[in-house]
């Protein structure tokens, strides 16, 4: 059976218990907290199968038959760890702890549903499964922030959290762009700060516009009510003192400038931070953060940390007089000094403080917790100095990231997709197992910038199952194909669920984008149900184009557009594939040949590559290779490499250009790889049909600014993807 996150031990055997109407629920002993557990188990089975089942106490007299056993055991190592045996005639489920009976409840949940796309009405497979998770921290981070999310909304991640055996809501509550949670003591808050005057970023503000939402600390206590029926942690995330320009704009007199704020309508990192100088900020920090205990039992507050630019407080008398009272070394120094008498506070309340990995600079607070984001050198650092560690890199866990590189999806920052988030390692290697005892678990990171309400399952799902299985299943079983498959079934619950998940597009098997007579194409849709619609004509497919069953045969140059389609209505992106009808290049002549290439340097500012024939090079020369070591200064200026590739034999030959910033690559005059422009080092690839012999070859790459890099590779027969090394190039030789 299909079960995410994977279980740690799982035996099938044959048979099936059957789910009928006289089937009771069982529960001893018949505590309050079990009961509730018991009932959520009966709301589920009416609601995702239509069958009653009756809640009972259990009498240890009683013969048990047709019965769903929730009971409480004492051998456990784990304190969310659950037992579930299911055999033809009982389901027992055991726990230490209703927390653990709760985890086996979403167990059987998964397995019901699987169950419903089969007749034969409501079954659970015979399985025992022995399951605890891996780390005791799992959570997810929703930013209400950027964008303002509804409560019935936070509620439903709340069940999908839940559903997934994640145990922690990080609720990022205030931001730059908006304070979202009601402070008694300080009612401008809300009433300024949880409004900007526009949408989003691209907008003008303008004054009647008015963007925003909180929650009243009603719908806090809901949520977080909630949330403890789903044994999830909320934590509060309440910034400082970066990310604290809504407050600002609230209450002025908190800042170094004392006036001029606005609640952002700009994403990105704004310089107008808490001044550090002025007691007052200490004094309505704590005011807030007793408020926001009163209404979290969690024992963590998150205070962010994170992106806090230093230019005002170098320039504020305050904080400039607190960095010489208190003998601090510089303003990293203050921000640390900052989040530790923070800390002090929270420990004198009986609560633990977590902020983003910048605390570390400036030297840590004494008993904080970090979490690592800008790669995991912060979690390698907190936990060698004995601090608690989440994981939550950039390169695996950003959910604000693209699942993948295609229109439509956010380009705004790197991508990640779906098996990336499943290879992640929470604890790096350097760790001692003492150290890596620190590590408590992960985040995924939902940041909302580009993500209203409406977008962020699209985002989330289904990374977060992934990541779900990496928090919870024991290492050795991660299995990359075996969750593609579970996913399979997975994505059917989702669908029930009514997750809206990024929807894979059609990927395209044949390896070839070009062709001499005909060419087959085989597209594959590997992750999803759904089917695959395709068009020859250009045209946008829609469920009324061709349905892909079989492999296609192409005669001529064509753009095969394709969707996935789900029987909702729902679709994915369209994936475009372009296949070229060619005539094989010709190899030509050269006589007085020798290894290497030609090059010529250009001086210039530009956007994209020059017109070369209207410029006079600064400098030429030959090198062995596509080097950039030619040049003679690091921006502004281009590069043109020419001479000739040398086919080891006929063929399909693939070109890559990985660059920053802009490169062509062209065999003869056939422009095969276009990568023109200003962008950061990605690679793009082109193909061409060689006969054997030497090909005339031009490179062509120009730089702005910022970092450089040229790396040109190719692949082709009998040739792994590799560097073009000297020995296949050739330039005219000096008789020339
Ligand atoms: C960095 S992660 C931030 C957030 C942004 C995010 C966008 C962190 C501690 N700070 O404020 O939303 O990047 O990916």
């Amino acid at each position: 059976p299909a079960i995410v996150p994977r279980p740690a031990y799982l035996q099938v055997s044959q048979g099936v218990f059957q789910i009928t109407e006289s089937t009771a629920i069982l529960v001893a002993p018949d505590t309050a907290e079990i009961r509730a557990v018991g009932k959520y188990l009966a709301d589920i089975a009416q609601r995702t199968a239509g069958v009653p089942l009756q809640l009972q106490a259990f009498g240890a007299d009683e013969g048990i038959t047709n019965a769903i056993v929730l009971t409480l055991r004492d051998k456990t190592v784990n304190v969310e760890e659950y037992v579930l045996t299911v055999t033809d005639e009982t389901v027992t489920l055991a726990a230490g702890r209703a927390r653990g009976l709760f985890h086996g409840v979403q167990t059987i949940r998964q397995l019901l549903r699987a169950d419903l796309d089969r007749t034969g009405g409501c079954q659970l497979p015979r399985v025992y499964i022995l399951d605890h998770p891996r780390y005791p921290w799992r959570g997810m981070l929703l930013d209400c922030g950027r964008h303002f999310m509804d409560k019935e909304f936070v509620k439903r991640y709340i069940d999908l959290l839940a559903y997934h055996k994640m145990n922690v809501l990080h609720w990022h509550l205030t931001e730059d762009q908006g304070w979202r949670i009601e402070i008694k003591k300080y009612p401008k808050l809300t009433e300024i700060g949880a409004w900007r005057k526009a949408t989003r970023d691209s907008e003008q503000p303008r004054d009647g516009d008015r963007y925003g939402g909180f929650y009243t600390q009603e719908d806090v206590k809901e949520i977080v009510a909630y949330a403890k029926s789903r044994y999830i942690t909320v934590v509060p995330e309440i910034e400082m003192p970066g990310h604290s320009g809504a407050a600002l704009a609230s209450y002025p007199e908190l800042g170094c400038v004392g006036e001029g704020y606005q609640v952002a309508t700009r994403w990105g990192v704004h310089s107008d931070v808490y001044c550090a100088g002025n007691d007052k900020v200490f004094e309505f920090l704590q005011d807030v953060l007793a408020e926001v205990i009163e209404l979290f039992p969690s024992e963590y507050v998150h205070i962010g940390g994170d992106e806090c630019p230093k230019e005002r407080w170098k320039e504020c008398a305050k904080c400039q007089a607190r960095i010489k009272a208190e003998g601090l070394k510089d303003e990293h120094e203050l921000q640390s000094y900052f989040i530790r008498r923070i800390e002090k506070f929270l420990n004198s309340k009986g609560r633990r403080l977590i902020g983003w990995d910048e605390i570390l600079e400036g030297g840590l607070a004494p008993n904080a917790t970090v979490q690592s984001w800008r790669g995991m050198a912060g979690a390698i650092a907190a936990a060698t100095a004995g601090h608690d560690v989440i994981s939550s890199p950039t390169s695996h866990c950003y959910l604000d990231y693209a699942q993948v590189r295609m229109p439509g999806e956010p380009t705004w920052m790197g991508y990640i997709p779906l098996g990336r988030c499943y290879a992640f390692e929470p604890t790096p290697e350097q760790l001692t197992p003492e150290q890596a005892r620190r590590v408590l678990g992960l985040e995924g990171n939902m940041w909302t910038e580009h993500a209203p309400q409406e977008r962020v399952d699209w985002q989330v799902f289904p990374r977060l199952c992934a990541l779900a299985e990496v928090g919870w299943s024991p290492k050795e079983l991660r299995d990359w194909d075996d969750f593609c498959k579970r996913m399979k079934t997975h994505r059917r619950r989702l669908d029930a669920l009514g997750v809206t998940y990024y929807l894979f597009s059609p990927q395209c098997i044949t390896q070839e984008r070009v062709f001499t007579d005909s060419i087959e194409v085989v597209l594959d849709n590997p992750l999803d149900r759904g089917e695959i619609h395709y068009t020859l004509d250009g045209a946008e497919p829609t469920p009324g184009s061709p349905e892909y069953g079989k492999p296609h045969r192409l005669t001529g140059t064509t753009t095969v557009r394709a969707r996935t389609f789900l029987d909702s209505g729902r679709a994915s992106n369209v994936a475009e594939f372009h296949f070229r009808k060619l005539h094989p290049h010709e190899a030509v002549d050269v006589l007085d040949a020798v290894p290497g290439l030609a090059y010529a340097y250009y001086e210039g500012s530009w956007q994209r590559l020059p017109d070369f024939d209207q410029l006079t090079p600064v400098a030429s020369g030959t090198t062995k290779t596509f080097s950039l070591a030619v040049r003679k200064r690091d921006d502004r200026f281009a590069l043109k490499f020419t001479g000739y590739l040398e086919a080891p034999a006929d063929g399909t030959y693939t070109f890559h250009l990985l660059s920053d910033d802009g490169s062509r690559l062209w065999i003869a005059s056939d422009l095969v790889v276009d990568h023109d422009g200003l962008h950061a080092a990605g690679e793009k690839s082109g193909q061409v049909i060689l006969k054997a012999g030497k090909h005339p070859l031009t490179v062509e790459y120009f730089q702005a600014g910022g970092a450089l890099r040229l790396q040109v590779s190719y692949e082709g027969p009998g040739l792994a993807k590799q560097s073009i090394p000297t020995s296949a190039l050739r330039r005219l030789g000096a008789s020339r």
